[in-house]
């Protein structure tokens, strides 16, 4: 079926119902733009909506309109359906399965697939694309500049604004559109020039531990569970880390190992096209998209940091 075709039927369907939006715990701008953009319009549509997020909206996105809305524990009582934005299975947004039909809007490469209606695409530049797309062709009246504002925010933060190579030209486009439907020259700052004392002291941390291996091909550190306590930092400031890895000329892939939980390790794998890191995390369960990637491994560091040597050790032939 062809793209159009799909959002067509999606909106068919999504009509008259009662819907609830998801997204993944430690949400990024992308699944807090999706969220809240979406459910900005389904309101002002006057649909019965609700947004939830396990983890809130981080502060880098409380700026947004609309973020004040999103709930942090599952009711699904009221829903007739639940849209699963920019995650790629259920279980990524920590709550538990609800007894209802689930459609997936997305553009992670791995995952499930929950019904006829799923929107994966995969060469999308973000989630909010693929909702501007959606929006656009359900009501573009109601596309408003608070709904406009959420959804550039996903696009700029998931394209990491407009370096990679999912923002040509698909991204272009979304951003000259969203830039005729709302001011959107602050956002920029507001989401990066606003970053808190304990981000740069767990970034210095990171930054000490910084460890070369494979000829400098991979460069990782981490973040032990200790250090958040040490720091005052939480999981919001983990966010952008693993980018200051893989900045570094030569390192084909930056890894950033973080122990939110005592023993158990977040891969966050970043690359620069020569290895998919989305098949490699599959390895251990996880996935994503070629050049930002992740997954859980559990045990102690030095496990943990040979488990996954020894899964990269197959790819780096390829180098
Ligand atoms: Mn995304």
């Amino acid at each position: 079926m062809k793209f159009d075709e799909k959002v067509l039927n999606l909106i068919n369907y999504l009509k008259g119902k009662k819907i609830c939006l998801v997204s993944h715990v430690h949400p990024d701008g992308d699944a807090a733009g999706s969220v809240i953009g979406f459910y900005l319009f389904l309101k002002n549509m006057k649909y019965p909506v609700r947004a939830f997020l396990k983890d809130g909206v981080p502060y880098q996105y409380a700026f947004l309109y609309g973020a004040e809305f999103i709930e942090r524990n599952l009711d699904v009582s009221k829903s007739d359906v639940c849209v699963l934005l920019d995650a790629s299975e259920f279980s990524r947004t920590g709550f538990d399965m609800p007894d209802l039909p689930i459609i997936r809007i997305d553009h992670h490469k791995t995952g499930e697939r929950y019904s006829d209606y799923d929107i994966v695409v995969t060469d999308a530049p973000a989630t909010v694309s693929l909702i501007l797309s959606l929006v656009k062709v359900w009501d573009e009246s109601h596309i408003d500049e608070r709904v406009a504002r959420a959804l550039y925010t996903g696009l700029l933060t998931d394209t990491v604004s407009f370096i990679h190579a999912n923002s040509f030209p698909w991204a272009f486009s979304d951003a000259l559109y969203l830039s005729q439907k709302a001011q959107i020259d602050d956002i920029g700052s507001l989401v990066y020039e606003r970053k808190r004392k304990s981000f740069y002291l767990l970034l210095m941390r990171a930054l000490e531990r910084l460890t070369f291996d494979f000829n400098d091909k991979l460069a990782y550190t981490f973040i032990k569970n200790e250090d958040f306590a040490e720091t005052g930092a939480t999981s919001e400031d983990t966010d952008g880390i693993v980018r200051h890895v893989i900045s570094i000329d030569g390192v084909e892939v930056g890894i950033n190992f973080i122990e939110y939980e005592k023993g158990v390790w977040k891969v966050s794998a970043r690359g620069k096209g020569r290895i998919d890191l989305a098949l490699l995390c599959l390895e251990f369960g996880g996935g994503g998209h070629r050049n930002a990637a992740g997954c859980t491994i559990e045990g102690s560091l030095e496990k943990v940091i040979k488990d996954f040597k020894r899964a990269f050790e197959k790819w780096v032939g390829s180098l």
